[in-house]
């Protein structure tokens, strides 16, 4: 991937654009002058209402807070559709077709690994939810025969947690075949929850979308995703993006930081040995426009990069914030099936990135 010199505004639609990382993405893709559609279903809304909880910062609805961007901002305007990538696929294609856009980033999957793993209706849900609505989408945009970028954001997770055994590359292994041929396959998928799993089946449509009719892809496998606002969401309190920490959607440094702020003992779970990877939600949005602005070429296979700030154990996060807090800790036996401890060495490219990184 190249860097920022390749700037041209695009008409960017974003699926999945009222959610955690699409709402600030969103916002930064507008401010940087591409004209950006909103997509969503507000799925994750309603799973809020379904497990009785809901973001500890109070979030506007979706067409309430895109009006207040398009008051306060100066750009072009901001646009909402309700959409369900997953079942909604004759009014994809048409949308598409009516829109015309450059890229469409895609966001649009229910993305906890505790829900995903909960019971057999959230399993299938997450199955049927995230691989139809990304099938659906590389489906459509081969019938609507528009060359449309696909930006994906990925995970981690599909390399699997202590594996590897050494550095993680960029989602390609080379490898030599019997018979003494090279050639390159994706990395081994290793998924440690039905979430995860949904990353891995992503990236076999990619590879088979690419291969068989040339679509061009950029999957980019990002870590935890932390933060709440960025420099537009922080521009009327009427734009906060969400912030989560429940047991299923809570990531385990909000669920620290709130637990701090409440003195309540933070909720390790196991040895706290596990080793995960991190960024920051502006960051986040900026390596999606970077991926933007660089799109592979027509007939190159999909490209894949690896987007990572920082790599914490769970158990130095916690000390991290107990530390700056003075909050206690509690080690929980680890309601969660994955290794007690893991090393992560993972190879990344930041480009400009680099010198400017949100840490924790
Ligand atoms: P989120 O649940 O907050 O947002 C996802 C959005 O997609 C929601 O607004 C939801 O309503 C919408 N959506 C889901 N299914 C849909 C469908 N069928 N049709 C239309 N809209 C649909 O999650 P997030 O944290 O913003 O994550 C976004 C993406 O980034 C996910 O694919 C996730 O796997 C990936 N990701 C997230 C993180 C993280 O730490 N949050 C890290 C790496 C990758
Ligand atoms: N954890 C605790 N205590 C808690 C909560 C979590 O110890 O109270 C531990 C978990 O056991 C796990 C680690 O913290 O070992 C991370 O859990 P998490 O819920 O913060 O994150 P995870 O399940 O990995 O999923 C999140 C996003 C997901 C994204 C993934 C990136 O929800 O969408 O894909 O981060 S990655 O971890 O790289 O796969």
């Amino acid at each position: 991937m190249n860097t920022k010199d390749n700037f041209k505004p695009k008409k960017v639609v974003v699926l999945g654009g009222d959610g955690f990382c699409g709402w600030p993405t969103s916002l930064y893709l507008s401010d940087r002058g591409h004209d950006v559609i909103v997509v969503d279903n507000l799925s994750r809304r309603k799973i809020d209402i379904e497990l009785g909880c809901d973001s500890l910062t109070p979030i506007a609805s979706a067409e309430s807070r895109i009006d207040v961007w398009n008051q306060v901002s100066k750009v072009q305007k901001l646009r909402f559709k309700f959409l369900d990538l997953a079942t909604d696929y004759a009014e994809l294609v048409q949308f598409l077709k009516d829109e015309k856009p450059d890229t469409v980033v895609h966001f649009a999957e229910q993305r906890a690994a505790p829900y995903s793993m909960k019971d057999a209706r959230r399993k299938r849900y997450t199955i049927d939810n995230n691989v139809q609505g990304t099938h659906n989408l590389l489906c459509a945009i081969v019938e609507s025969g528009i060359d449309i970028h696909v930006v994906h954001l990925g995970t981690m997770g599909v390399y699997g947690y202590g594996t590897s055994g050494g550095e993680i590359p960029e989602g390609y292994l080379d490898v030599i075949l019997p018979g003494g041929r090279p050639t390159k396959i994706l990395h081994p998928a290793y998924p440690g929850s039905v979430y995860h799993l949904t990353k891995c089946l992503d990236a076999l449509v990619f590879q088979f979308y690419n291969k068989n009719d040339g679509l061009r892809v950029t999957d980019l496998h990002q870590g935890i995703v932390w933060g709440t606002n960025t420099p537009q969401t922080i521009r009327d309190e009427r734009l906060i993006n969400r912030f989560d920490y429940d047991g299923d959607y809570g990531t385990v440094l909000n669920r620290f930081l709130m637990q701090a702020a409440l003195n309540i003992p933070l909720t390790v779970y196991g040895t706290g040995g596990q080793t995960r990877a991190f960024i920051h939600i502006s960051d986040t949005a900026r390596c999606i426009e970077i991926a933007i602005n660089n799109p592979p070429k027509t007939g190159e296979k999909v490209e894949i990069f690896n987007q990572v700030a920082e790599t914490l154990r769970v158990g130095d996060l916690a000390k991290l914030v107990s530390d700056k807090t003075g909050c206690g800790v509690r080690f929980l036996e680890n309601p969660r099936k994955e290794d007690a401890e893991n090393d992560l060495d993972v190879r990344f490219t930041f480009t400009y990135l680099q010198e400017e990184i949100i840490t924790t």
